[in-house]
């Protein structure tokens, strides 16, 4: 990407017109020895997915669609740290771009007031206890207007433009992004997972909300507390015990 600045985030750019989903194309690349950095890009998304095989919805034009490689030496159960690594990151990245006021809602939405305006999708390639790479989606409404959502999104989703009146500009958006990205990357490589926590923390949109957690084994219900030290969501019940949620869904609701 001309201008960008980066050592590799972005330095290698696979940009489609029309795919099903830019997922299953940057595990393509990965899998072929793609350079850590890699952004494989896409102007529409015929099938693009979210979380637990739900649609993403990417029309043409509208939107920055793109799934990301990185290689990144850590052990498989901090993965997930990397979500919310990319979550700080775009939630900056709009902020520096737009000024909007948004916030992160547990573990991978960016909303803007109580709308999601982008939402990071992680999928993992290891072999045994080794992380081969990560491919992450993030699919965020740049440009949409009302009539792009389909009826179903329409009180939930919200885009840039509808938030701040004014179309953005996305190469210089996706730049930034690497920017960004990358410099919190090599000092969570560096340094750890402290400061992308004290971010998450910051700028959440869960924390001190009222929430029910459907795991696998319970549905647990209490208010969304902070991050363990390792990224865990901590929610505390109304008896006080605090319960550590590792993926699960989170519904919100009022007290
Ligand atoms: C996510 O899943 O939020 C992850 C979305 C990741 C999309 C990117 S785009 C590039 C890459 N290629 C892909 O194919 N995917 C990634 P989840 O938390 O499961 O949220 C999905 C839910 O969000 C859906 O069930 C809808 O309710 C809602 N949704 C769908 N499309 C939306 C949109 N464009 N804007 C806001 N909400 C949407």
């Amino acid at each position: 990407m001309a201008g960008l600045s980066t050592a590799r985030i972005g330095q290698h750019v696979i940009a489609h017109d029309e795919v099903v989903s830019t997922q299953p194309l940057a595990h393509e690349a990965a899998a072929k020895g793609a350079q850590e950095g890699t952004l494989v890009l896409a102007e529409q998304q015929t099938g693009g997915k979210g979380r637990l095989g739900r649609p993403w919805h990417s029309p043409k034009g509208t939107g920055i669609w793109m799934s990301l490689i990185v290689r990144p030496a850590i052990p498989l159960p901090k993965t997930p740290q990397m979500t919310l690594l990319t979550a700080v990151t775009v939630a900056r990245t709009i902020r520096e771009e737009t000024g909007l006021p948004v916030k992160i809602k547990w573990p991978n939405d960016i909303f803007i007031g109580d709308k999601k305006v982008c939402g990071v999708l992680t999928e993992l390639n290891a072999e045994s206890d080794r992380v081969n790479y990560l491919v992450i989606g993030i699919g965020l409404n740049a440009n949409s207007v009302q009539a792009d959502f389909p009826e179903e999104l329409l009180s939930i989703a919200t885009s840039l433009r509808i938030e701040s009146g004014t179309p953005i500009k996305r190469v210089s958006f996706i730049q930034r992004f690497c920017q960004n990205f990358e410099e919190e990357y090599d000092h969570y490589l560096r340094a750890g997972f402290a400061r992308v926590k004290q971010e998450w923390e910051a700028n959440s949109y869960s924390i001190g909300r009222w929430v029910t957690v459907q795991t696998i084994s319970q549905k647990l219900e209490g208010q969304a507390i902070g991050l363990d030290e390792e990224g865990v969501l901590m929610v505390e019940d109304r008896a006080g015990q605090i319960h550590k949620v590792y993926s699960a869904d989170v519904n919100y609701r009022a007290n």
